[in-house]
């Protein structure tokens, strides 16, 4: 990620252009503020306060106060890059398993987008993370809430766009600009995910969110989707569990509930259900 490029500007969003692409794919509502805390916290309040449009969607231009997993926190300067919330308010015939499916559908999403748009080859790693070059350009975070009408789901995904190495609060997060990609748009990243947020959603709702089945027309699986973009499998890794035990093996695939299949040197096969996932680094020192 060296020499370090010149900085990008950083143009406000074009609410247009992303309200154009929600509408043309029968998307909810779009909010966009200019600062907030948590445009996961946010949606969530919004769906309180009263029943909100299935695939809704809230976003800031800076967001000043956002969650990562297990109470750590999410850093971006204004402007700099894309915080998106969805809510997800599935019908009555999806199947409540597939609902943790969300946030990796979204992570998938996010990687299908940055390839098609950013020229980058961006992966998931597991659970969701979306990395680059060995860098992570984008973290997920879902929310179940409970609704009068039933469960959803607000899925946040926070994307790095235009940071410089400086800004990032961590060596191992990177930029698109950092690491060269084609486009800093802003409008244009956030339309292109959610373009592919509604193929994906699309095509789980038409199983009734079941993951490990088939999509319309013989297509994958969403479990092979995600699986087909997820970089660990076959790397060497480092599992911290949510006990503070490491599980060291190799990753071995996308399980059927959505684990990570680990196999430990003695040829043991683990399911891994929550854990931080690092990789090792291979002898040619890139992570992934
Ligand atoms: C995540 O958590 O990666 C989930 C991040 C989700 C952020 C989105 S933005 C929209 C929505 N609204 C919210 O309030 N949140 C969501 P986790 O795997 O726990 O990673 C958090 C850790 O990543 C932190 O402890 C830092 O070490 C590091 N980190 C913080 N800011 C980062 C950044 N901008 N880029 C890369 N790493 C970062």
């Amino acid at each position: 990620m060296s020499p370090e490029p010149a900085p990008v500007p950083r143009p406000p969003l074009d609410a247009t252009r992303v309200r154009e692409v929600m509408k043309n794919r029968g998307m909810g509502d779009l909010w966009v503020s200019q600062a907030t805390g948590s445009t996961n916290d946010d949606l969530v309040a919004r769906s309180k306060a009263g029943p909100l449009a299935h695939l809704s969607v809230e976003t800031t231009e800076h967001q000043v106060a956002g969650h990562g997993r297990l109470g750590r926190g999410w850093e971006t300067p204004d402007r700099s890059s894309l915080a998106i919330s969805i809510y997800f308010r599935p019908d009555a015939g999806f199947d409540p398993a597939g609902l943790p499916w969300l946030s990796m559908l979204c992570a998938t999403a996010m990687v299908q987008a940055l390839n098609e748009r950013t020229g980058l080859a961006a992966g998931l790693k597991w659970p969701n993370d979306v990395v680059a070059g060995g860098f992570k350009l984008c973290g997920v975070l879902a929310q179940l809430v409970l609704t009068p009408e039933g469960p959803a789901v607000v899925v946040g995904a926070g994307l790095n766009v235009s940071q410089e190495r400086a800004e990032l609060p961590v060596p191992t997060a990177g930029s698109i600009a950092l690491l060269g990609g084609r486009t800093t748009d802003r409008s244009e990243l956030m339309a292109g995910y959610l373009d592919k947020v509604a193929d994906l959603y699309g095509a789980f709702a038409a199983v009734h969110g079941r993951a490990g089945e088939p999509g319309p027309g013989d297509a994958l699986s969403l479990r092979q989707a995600i699986a087909r973009h997820m970089v660990s499998i076959g790397h060497q890794v480092d599992a911290h569990l949510p006990d503070g035990t490491v599980l060291r093996g190799t990753a071995e695939d996308l399980g059927a509930e959505g684990a990570l299949i680990l196999r430990d040197s003695a040829g043991k096969l683990h399911h891994v259900l929550a854990a931080d996932v690092f990789h090792l680094r291979r002898s040619d020192g890139n992570y992934a």
